[in-house]
């Protein structure tokens, strides 16, 4: 009688087991069919020009946009946002364009050295085509410019922010 009750009962693992196996063969089938198509790959992307940019930058020492591309001849109107929380003094961030051919390195070096000045360095200001001041957590500031066709560098002049906190503009 002990016998055949285990019997049975090796049967119904056996049965279970072929059962779990079924399943798992079928979830496979799912996960191939939600790979990426091919059409993903052909896609090219294409250069976006608007001259409305709301920058943020915040705590974690980065701009949220690092490449932009504008209607060359048309003004830009540009807001930086600090969305820290941290004062203007231990996380400050601001925005510096700079004229084409300026060394953004060699001025972040410079400015870093220019505390009484908010990190603009008055040797440089030729370099200079636009700029907000410095702003704390949860400042915001607007400003305007115009570009000629050409790429330009823009920065964080803060101290230590330029490795992480620069891009470019292109006019077209
Ligand atoms: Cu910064």
């Amino acid at each position: 009688m002990k016998k055949l009750f285990l019997m049975s009962f090796t049967a119904l693992m056996i049965m279970s087991c072929g059962d779990s196996k079924k399943e798992e063969s079928t979830q496979t089938e799912i996960d191939y069919s939600t790979a990426p198509s091919e059409d993903t790959e052909t896609a090219t992307p294409q250069a976006k020009t608007t001259n409305h940019i709301v920058l943020k930058a915040g705590d974690d020492m980065r701009y949220d946009k690092t490449e932009f591309t504008v209607k060359a001849g048309e003004e830009v109107t540009l807001i930086l946002m600090n969305t820290g929380e941290m004062s203007k003094e231990a996380m400050g961030h601001n925005f510096i364009i700079l004229k084409p051919g300026s060394d953004a390195s060699a001025f972040a070096n410079k400015a870093a050295s220019a505390k009484a000045t908010d990190y603009i360095p008055t040797e440089l200001k030729s370099e200079i085509i636009a700029n907000t001041k410095l702003l704390g957590g949860k400042e915001n500031e607007q400003i305007k410019f115009t570009l000629q066709a050409g790429t330009y560098n823009f920065l964080c002049s803060f101290p230590g922010h330029f490795a992480t906190m620069n891009g470019t503009i292109t006019a077209i």
